[in-house]
């Protein structure tokens, strides 16, 4: 019998609630007692997904350490969150396959993508198809993806969101940009989900339970946190804002 893929667990467990990754960027880890450390706050009941990467990752074997650890304490499928061609490693579950929607480059379109092509299928990394789509300006991944920056209008968000329906993307991801002070607004939330039926990630200046919950009750099916992370008893955060996320009632 075929092992249920990393996607359908995603699917499966929305059915349940909202989804919750923690993202942990391998340049943090230049040691493993580190990630241990970081590794030994999270509850696995509250996690559906581990997300490996950052904007300025370079070497692979970082990725590959960081993934190892993960999978040494958890039973959580682990998603690499690609930055670049070298942000590939065999060691994880499955990839998002991501197209920078609005970068101003064919690099982070399309051309990072045919290059990781061979290794991604060498390794038999599970692909999840994803568009990306960065609203702010001012940040590490806007600059490094060579951005267009989208204003903060939603109609002209739910334009890429709608592309990326129309492209078949399994997961949207609005990206507010590591550390902001202005996560994604609760209207071009609204309007992405009214306009997408995959699942909607939202990620970026998730901080608190307030700012979590209204990120989720606009209609996200997922939120991404990194930053926080970080922070002295961020992982107790995270879980708090997780818990909380998890009771709102399924839409
Ligand atoms: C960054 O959206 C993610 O790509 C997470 O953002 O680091 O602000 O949580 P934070």
């Amino acid at each position: 019998m075929s092992k249920i893929s990393v996607y359908q667990k995603l699917l499966n467990n929305r059915k349940n609630g909202r989804l919750c990754f923690p993202l942990l960027d391998p340049v943090n880890f230049p040691d493993t007692s580190k990630i241990e450390k970081m590794l030994s706050g999270f509850e696995s009941n509250l996690i559906d997904a581990f997300l490996v990467g950052g904007s300025t990752l370079v070497a692979q074997e970082d990725l590959d350490k960081t993934i190892e650890c993960i999978k040494k304490n958890f039973n959580i499928p682990v998603i690499i969150f690609p930055n670049n061609i070298n942000a590939i490693s065999k060691k994880a579950d499955a990839i998002f396959y991501m197209m920078l929607m609005n970068s101003a480059v064919t690099y982070y379109i399309i051309d990072a993508q045919v290059l990781a092509s061979p290794l991604i299928e060498r390794y038999k990394l599970e692909t999840i198809p994803t568009g990306y789509i960065v609203v702010n300006p001012d940040s590490a991944v806007s600059h490094i993806g060579h951005v267009r920056p989208i204003p903060s209008i939603p109609e002209l968000i739910s334009l890429y969101v709608l592309a990326a329906k129309h492209f078949g993307f399994k997961i949207v991801y609005l990206e507010g940009g590591s550390g902001t002070s202005m996560p994604i607004a609760s209207a071009a939330i609204a309007l992405s989900k009214q306009l997408y039926q995959g699942l909607l990630l939202v990620g970026g200046g998730i901080t608190d339970i307030e700012k979590a919950t209204k990120i989720a009750k606009a209609g996200a099916d997922g939120i991404v946190i990194g930053n926080l992370l970080e922070k002295e008893n961020g992982v107790i955060t995270f879980n708090r804002i997780c818990n909380e996320i998890k009771k709102i009632p399924l839409s």
